[in-house]
């Protein structure tokens, strides 16, 4: 029997037919290809102009284009020329070669980047080899990629130029009679072995000729003015590519000529939790306007700071950076902070902020402290003469057998009491979290500075002491 196919399904056949066949053509693997898993690489690297230090990526593609999964697969990497390329600890991920290994299924693609780093420029610019296996491999030909590392040309230089001015009237814009004439600019930086030496001219200005490439190239002053001060300014990279040459360098007094700052807690005494209220004084004590300024509180980031929302500064949060105080002005600031968790821990709390401002540098410092008590517990310690003079304790030099005494930093009364041990240990038993005064009996005295920070675990770190005969 002769069955037809209506006329649609015809053509619907045609179309596929063609499409079978012109993918066919694209994608047909060699008539020798084997079944089983095939990984492909390609590897690029990005242009950088990369430098010794530089965290230099490479992104490596692998696609399984096997019909198999692709087991056990491990990336491995062999230098060719130029500079040594050194891969990151860990780059490879489940790559690594001294690992399991990891696996592609048949038709997945996957792309890794890799991060190394190169620790000169001399020998020109990298080129390795990465090489991706398997367990298995229909085709081992495309599994490999060469790549070359662009690196700044060895011995690459740039011209570092700026301009040195006291910002007297404080507009952060170089104003006549504000050029500093006669100062030294310097840069330095790892791989130079010296500094270079720029002096400014009578236009304030400076010229380095010749600054050798590098990632950190930092620019600095000496011979300034009285009290001047100079900004922070970030390390130049340089890499040939520039322009450093119209540094801008305003110079500006300290904002602790100018500004007055004092803080103080509603309590002696708080629990965590606690809201503590500070009052936070600030004057204007100079003779011009001070503007953007704003508090930055507990720079250390101490677990035993009291927990201001920066909100609560207003216009002197370090957020805003907008406070402003006309000469002779004075603000009182109510602040509330969170008594963290851990005050007790440290046997205190405290707010202590920096101020800054946008008209000068270095601003004051203020603190206020309170007691967070609850908690104690022993102090352990050595004290130590350091007979062989490498300033460590080492065995035989601990001081036995003798009397230290823990006191109160303010009033100076005694805490506690105790003994060292044949090996110059001593405990002190059950005392109460804080700092305090340590003192050795006898014909000894404590070296350095002799305050033992007494804080719960895990804040603890014990004390050691040097002495020397009193
Ligand atoms: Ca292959
Ligand atoms: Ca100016
Ligand atoms: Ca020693």
């Amino acid at each position: 029997m002769r069955r037809t196919l209506p006329g649609r399904s015809i053509r619907a056949l045609g179309a596929m037919t063609a499409a079978l066949t012109f993918t066919g053509v694209l994608t047909a693997a060699p008539a020798s290809a084997e079944p089983g898993p095939n990984l492909r690489v390609t590897a690029t690297v990005q242009q950088g102009r990369w430098l010794p230090g530089d965290s230099i990526p490479i992104d490596l593609k692998i696609t399984n284009t096997g019909d198999a999964p692709a087991q056990q697969v491990k990336g491995y990497d062999s230098p060719q020329s130029g500079e040594y390329f050194q891969f990151q600890q860990n780059t490879w991920g489940d790559l690594e070669h001294r690992g399991a290994g990891t696996t592609f299924a048949a038709g997945e693609s996957r792309t890794y980047r890799l991060h190394g780093t190169v620790s000169g420029l001399g020998n020109g610019d990298p080129v390795l080899e990465i090489r991706v296996e398997g367990s298995a491999e229909a085709d081992p030909s495309d599994n490999f990629a060469t790549i070359t590392v662009g690196l700044v040309p060895a011995g690459t230089t740039e011209r570092v130029a700026g301009h040195l001015y006291a910002d007297a009237n404080r507009d952060g814009l170089p104003s006549p009679g504000e050029n500093v004439a006669g100062a030294q600019a310097r840069i330095g930086g790892p791989g130079m072995p010296q500094d270079l030496v720029s002096t400014t001219d009578a236009n304030g200005r400076f010229v380095f000729d010749a600054v050798p490439a590098g990632t950190q190239r930092y620019l600095f002053f000496h011979n300034l003015p009285d009290g001047w001060l100079v900004p922070y300014r970030p390390a130049l990279r340089i890499d040939g590519s520039g322009p450093h040459t119209a540094l801008d360098n305003p110079i500006k007094r300290p904002l602790s000529e100018a500004l007055q700052a004092s803080i103080t807690l509603d309590k002696k005494t708080y629990q965590a939790g606690d809201a503590a209220k500070a009052k936070v004084t600030l004057k204007n004590a100079g003779t011009v306007p001070l503007t953007g300024l704003y508090a930055a509180c507990d720079p250390a980031g101490a677990a035993n700071a009291l927990e201001v929302q920066p909100s609560s500064w207003g216009a002197f949060s370090p957020l805003t950076k907008a406070g402003e105080l006309t000469p002779g002005q004075s603000v009182v600031l109510d602040v509330v902070g969170k008594v963290p968790a851990k005050a007790p821990y440290f046997g205190s709390t405290h707010l202590h902020c920096l101020f800054e401002g946008k008209t000068h540098l270095s601003g004051p410092s203020a603190s206020g402290e309170a007691k967070a008590p609850g908690m104690s517990g022993d102090s352990r310690g050595q004290l130590w003469q350091d007979k062989n003079g490498n300033y460590r304790p080492d065995p035989g030099e601990g001081l036995a057998n003798t009397t230290v005494t823990l006191t109160r930093e303010g009033d100076k009364r005694l805490v506690s009491l105790a003994r060292t041990d044949a090996g110059g240990f001593a405990t002190f038993r059950n005392v109460a979290m804080g700092e305090y005064v340590i003192h050795v009996t006898g014909p000894w005295k404590v070296a350095e500075h002799p305050m033992v920070f007494h804080y719960a675990p895990p804040h603890d770190f014990g004390w050691g002491f040097r002495v020397v005969p009193g």
